[in-house]
């Protein structure tokens, strides 16, 4: 039976376009799926789109259109991305959609009937800007935007009741809220007492959201709403094979989204019965150029910057360069030369240049034939060791989501091979013993054959492509083995896959 794995973004809101922070979140967990699928995991890939509340609302009223035709225009434009990356999600999931209104309505009513639910009036500051009410520590201080002072009567969670409950979950599981520093922030922010949390907004306020089951003056809070997309896709009331096969999940999320992934959810579920999610990974910021990303300081990464990166070298560099250097455990600044450097050093020179090298190799000693793999000696047994111990350190920080760490693990492999080569020197050796040449060579070509399946993930057009020049029918994709290299294959058309990068056009732009 193949393991199941089922990850997930968050629902991006449709009042924005993409930008860096939803592509950043999204190539990672595609980046996780397809190492999972490598080693023949059952995996659920899962993102979409957060249509609901004010926000979207007023957007769509300053555009004189419904909030429906706006939310379909904004969902394109990140399926539009998605597609543009060719990104391996299974599902992409609307709150709009008829099937997950279903479910919400389905919780907020056994939830409502369970007691777990009830009416009260609020008087107290209100942030129109975030949606929030807001204590009066919160007013004074000046957090929070375009606040109100309102009177409401609303619906309430009584998430307070599972307080004790949490805290006493999150410690029992160390991998439930991860990196560290975000289950201590978590824990911290428990220390005081959890408050009721309000799930409801009148309609004469905000309309466009899913009605209560129970009170038809009242939508559904935005986050309530939204948060229980995580167990709609999966089949939770509609596809019991499903659900059972694939919760709990893995939610991959920014640091900004942290309290609602965990404690509003966990506490949610508690009351519903069902399992917490298995992790919820809180990844950091991106920063640019050194600075905090703004649109009026010029330094917003948006989707025409993103597809102008894409453009110059890849649509892989683009995602290596996310995985490799991305805030997964703490911020990490997006600076334009970073970029380029880290294109030219990893990509340019240390695979592509040795790419070409053992490739003019074959064709100037072997007529372009994978040369036999003769009788291995000490250093070809060792790359053929460090082979195997490569994948399993890989695959062992796939398992931590350490995505930062596989970049560098697979090209410290890859610079080995550049090693191996100085050291053997088939240039040299061809004038005197063209049989061990060929053995150096073939080592050198298996091992490159071995990074370039680890490096799929990372760098799915650019892989395709090199194993497209090694002239095998096998798919890349998979975990191969390194011996399994086909001696006497004639080698397909020598491409260039990562030309280097001119740094000095920079210098003129
Ligand atoms: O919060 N650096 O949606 P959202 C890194 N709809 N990641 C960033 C980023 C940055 N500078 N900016 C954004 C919502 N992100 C809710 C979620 S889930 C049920 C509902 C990423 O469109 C990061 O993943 O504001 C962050 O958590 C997410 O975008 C917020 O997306």
């Amino acid at each position: 039976m193949p393991r199941s794995f089922f990850i997930t973004t968050p629902l991006y809101y449709v009042n924005d376009k993409p930008h860096i922070g939803s592509a950043y979140t999204t190539l990672i967990a595609d980046i996780i799926a397809q190492y999972h699928r490598m080693t023949g995991d059952d995996v659920f890939f899962l993102t979409g789109t957060d249509e609901h509340g004010q926000k979207v609302q007023q957007a769509a009223e300053k555009n004189g259109i419904s909030p429906r035709e706006h939310c379909d225009i904004y969902a394109a434009r990140f399926k539009e991305l998605w597609s543009y990356f060719d990104l391996s999600f299974d599902d992409f999931i609307r709150t709009t959609e008829d099937r997950h209104v279903k479910v919400v309505q389905a919780v907020l009513m056994s939830l409502f009937e369970k007691g777990e639910i009830y009416k009260d009036t609020y008087e107290g500051w209100y942030s129109v800007a975030d949606e929030l009410f807001i204590s009066d520590k919160d007013y004074e201080e000046g957090r929070y935007r375009d606040v109100r002072r309102i009177s409401e009567t609303n619906y309430y969670f009584r998430m307070s009741a599972y307080q004790e409950r949490l805290i006493g979950y999150i410690e029992a599981h160390p991998d439930f809220i991860r990196p560290a520093n975000r289950r201590n922030e978590i824990l911290g922010f428990l220390r005081q007492p959890l408050k009721d949390l309000c799930i409801s907004r009148p309609k004469e306020r905000l309309a466009w959201g899913i009605e209560l089951p129970f009170d038809k003056d009242y939508v559904t809070y935005v986050w309530f709403d939204a948060l229980l997309n995580y167990i709609t896709a999966p089949g939770y009331l509609s596809d019991d094979a499903k659900f059972a096969a694939y919760w709990p999940a893995v939610h991959l999320i920014g640091k900004d989204i942290l309290t609602t992934h965990c404690v509003y959810w966990p506490t949610m579920l508690m009351a519903a019965g069902i399992p917490l999610p298995r992790t919820v990974f809180a990844h950091g910021w991106w920063t640019s150029e050194g600075q905090k990303m703004s649109k009026s300081l010029g330094n917003f990464i948006d989707l025409e910057t993103i597809r102008g990166y894409c453009e110059s070298v890849g649509k892989d560099a683009f995602r290596y360069f996310m995985a490799k250097e991305g805030p997964l455990f703490s911020d990490s600044d997006f600076s334009r030369d970073r970029f380029y450097q880290t294109y030219n050093s990893d990509l340019a020179n240390d695979f592509g240049n040795l790419v070409n090298r053992v490739f003019k190799l074959i064709d100037k000693y072997f007529d372009g034939r994978i040369p036999e793999a003769g009788e291995p000696g000490e250093d070809e047994l060792a790359m053929m060791e460090a082979s195997v111990q490569c994948r399993e350190t890989v695959l062992a920080e796939v398992e931590e989501l350490n995505v930062n760490a596989v970049a560098s693990t697979v090209i410290a492999y890859v610079t080995s091979i550049n090693r191996y080569l100085e050291k053997t020197e088939p240039w040299k050796l061809a004038k005197t013993d063209l049989a061990g040449t060929g053995m150096v060579l073939y080592a050198a070509l298996a091992s490159l054959r071995f990074s370039a399946a680890l490096l799929y993930p990372l760098l799915p057009e650019k892989m395709t492509e090199f194993f497209r020049m090694l002239n095998t029918s096998e798919a890349p994709g998979h975990i191969v083995q390194w011996q399994d290299l086909k001696s006497g294959t004639p080698l397909g058309e020598m491409k260039a896959l990562f030309p280097r990068f001119d740094m000095q056009l920079l210098e003129n732009s």
